[in-house]
């Protein structure tokens, strides 16, 4: 072998080496929720996988239940974008006052199925989207999944519009749901996750509005008898790296992006097989003895009228070329 190969490649070893060893001993990861949820137990698979894959390069230690950012649910990017968590599994609803295009997702009744919110991730606004993120400084790995945000409440069955009429309805501190839900006439009240839990207890608030996947393990069940599988909205998850991805190695990058895709992969499936499978339908009424209601294309049609002005002005907001593309995306998988 000539010299300055051998010169080249001992000099490539010995600047990974440094590299590896300027990594902090700890990355921290933000997840809002516990790790009960597929949410949860993606941030866990996705720690140990990369410790496993970086022999110990980058160990990540997860913060459940928002820990890091002290319950405010939607500074969470802001604290990527200084550094202070390097990692997140975030829901993109939260992600919305830096990255205000992220109320797409959020818009009522645009997403029939998940085959058309994955047809928009994978086209040209989920790309659109990614590089909005990268812009403000944050770096998206993959889609991941919430789910489909239903109702519950501890009231009466909801199936029309007027159903919702006064009811107290714990929501996310996220201005298009608040509208969305004075629109219907509730009475919204926001509250961070974390303190959403005491207040369903409690019974301080007749309902809330989160995916069958959060419902079950936050034994939402023992406190609202009803669930109405509206599909109003649609809350995609992102698993994302902050300014520390920029110190770490080519190497390293490569093993996040890859391991990251499967896990999300993974993640995405766990979320929703048993929402599409009805499993998760049917438990909620043969073991959890919740009343399922479903919208009849009438009843729904009613919700969607009710909301569409919001729905108006928030795609203004967002940006009509955006919200144009991805409607024809979704008319395209009808
Ligand atoms: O706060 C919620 O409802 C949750 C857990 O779904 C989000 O983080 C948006």
């Amino acid at each position: 072998m000539k010299r300055w190969a051998v010169i080249l490649i001992l000099t490539a070893g010995v600047f990974r080496a440094a590299l590896a060893a300027d990594y902090k001993p700890e990355f921290k990861m933000s997840v809002v929720v516990n790790e009960q949820t597929p949410w949860g137990r993606a941030a866990i698979r996705f720690a140990d996988a990369v410790k496993y894959r970086t022999q110990g390069r980058i160990q990540i230690k997860n913060y459940f239940d928002g820990r890091l950012f002290a319950g405010e649910q939607t500074t969470e990017f802001q604290l990527m974008q200084q550094g202070v968590a390097d990692f997140a599994i975030g829901s993109t609803a939260n992600w919305f006052p830096q990255v205000k295009e992220l109320n797409l997702f959020l818009l009522p009744f645009m997403f029939s199925s998940y085959t058309a919110l994955d047809a928009v991730e994978a086209g040209e606004p989920g790309k659109r989207l990614f590089q909005l993120i990268e812009q403000k400084g944050v770096v998206p790995i993959a889609w991941g999944e919430n789910g489909f945000r239903e109702v519950t409440n501890s009231k009466h069955a909801i199936r029309r519009t007027e159903d919702l009429y006064g009811l107290k309805i714990r929501v996310p501190p996220i201005p298009i749901i608040v509208e969305i839900f004075q629109a219907l006439g509730a009475n919204p009240v926001s509250l961070n996750w974390n303190e959403a839990q005491a207040a369903f207890q409690q019974g301080a608030v007749d309902g809330q509005e989160n995916p069958v996947a959060l419902i079950i393990p936050y034994k939402l069940w023992a406190v609202h008898k009803y669930v109405t599988l509206w599909h109003y909205a649609i809350d995609p998850l992102i698993l994302a790296v902050s300014t520390t991805w920029a110190t770490l190695s080519p190497e390293d990058r490569l093993i996040l992006q890859k391991v990251g895709d499967e896990i999300m992969a993974e993640q995405k499936k766990e979320a929703r097989e048993g929402v599409e499978a009805q499993i998760l339908a049917d438990s909620l009424e043969k073991i959890y003895e919740m009343e399922v209601t479903r919208l009849s294309p009438a009843d729904a049609e009613a919700f969607r009228d009710k909301t569409r002005f919001v729905y108006d002005k928030w795609a203004e907001h967002i940006g009509g070329e955006m919200v144009r593309s991805a409607e024809t995306i979704v008319e395209k998988t009808k």
